[in-house]
């Protein structure tokens, strides 16, 4: 990876993973594609290039491509699974023509190309316990029918034409610097924020909801050590099971109690938000991230919540 462009810069994992590849690559290798309304602000901004990347124009995409002569795109463009619910078709513009429309480009200009793929690609009748990395995928929600056929398309891309696709399935994704906006795991994230406040938190998904879990900086050096990865070793491609931590809302709970006795929490179930997580696994095998490039996590619950409290009473000054 010598110049790299990641799509959706300002969004949860974008924002983050912007600056991780400035810090590897140099500043002015890594360019933060955004798009209208969403600019880069502080230090995002003031640390490297950026440039409009709208993945539903394939010209302007191509454009950044061109400029900055990259030759590895991240693309984080999509909308999460409960918002994603709300709106089927711009969902599906996104994710999927979105992803057509880089790859697209990838082919024409030859780029690795990563496209997330999310535990939400799966469904109801996919084992849930140990979910193995190729099993059945039949989700119930727009998010995982884009996010199967965003898998299969990177792979249909690489056998076809050679591009470089690589992806992998993120759990939930908890971070203390951008918050995610409208998905089923977010209620890991907000957990938090209202501890760390001092407010009873009203938790939407049902007590004993086991779901896959992972702290940002283990999804950042994931995605980073995937596509470093020599390609030799790849067996599998789109999309890796990338497993962490599961936990149910009870034993998030029970984890920041320990640092904040005095915290409370009680159930409120939102029943989509419910449906969605009963659909997914409860936790995934992912020995063939392991085995092909040596996938690691850093981080347990224990070690999380001692890092996203420290880190949130530094934001919060409190
Ligand atoms: C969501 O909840 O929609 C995402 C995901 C697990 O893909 N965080």
């Amino acid at each position: 990876m010598k110049n790299i462009l990641v799509i959706g810069a300002t969004g949860q994992i974008g924002s983050e993973l912007t600056m991780e590849l400035r810090s590897r690559y140099g500043n002015h290798h890594v360019v933060a594609g955004y798009i209208k309304g969403a600019e880069p602000q502080g230090v995002l901004k003031e640390s490297g290039p950026s440039a409009i990347a709208d993945v539903t124009d394939a010209d302007a995409v191509a454009k950044v491509v061109r400029d900055y002569q990259i030759d590895t795109i991240y693309n984080l463009a999509a909308l999460l699974s409960v918002v994603a619910e709300r709106n089927p078709r711009l969902a599906w513009k996104i994710g999927v023509d979105g992803l057509w429309n880089v790859l697209e480009v990838a082919r024409e200009y030859h780029c690795a190309v990563f496209t997330p793929s999310s535990i939400g690609s799966f469904g109801l009748s996919t084992p849930h316990v140990m979910t193995p990395q190729d099993t059945i995928q039949r989700p119930s929600t727009i998010y995982g029918v884009s996010k199967v056929t965003t898998e299969l398309l990177s792979d249909y891309y690489y056998m076809k034409y050679g591009v470089d696709t690589r992806s992998v399935r993120y759990p939930g994704i908890i971070s203390y610097v951008t918050p995610p906006g409208g998905g089923t795991t977010d209620y890991a994230v907000d957990i938090y924020y209202y501890a760390v406040r001092g407010e009873k938190f009203v938790c939407p998904i049902k007590q004993g909801t086991l779901m896959d879990m992972i702290y940002m900086p283990d999804a950042l050096h994931a995605s980073i050590m995937l596509m470093e990865a020599d390609p030799a070793k790849l067996v599998h491609r789109n999309a890796f099971n990338l497993a962490s931590m599961s936990f149910a809302p009870e034993t998030i709970y029970a984890s920041i109690k320990k640092h904040m006795p005095q915290f409370e929490m009680e159930y409120r179930v939102d029943p989509l938000k419910q449906h969605i997580a009963d659909s997914w696994p409860d936790c995934m095998d992912d020995s063939c991230a392991r085995q092909e490039w040596g996938w690691q996590p850093k981080y347990d619950l224990e070690a999380m919540t001692t890092d996203m409290l420290e880190k949130l009473r530094l934001k919060f000054n409190n």
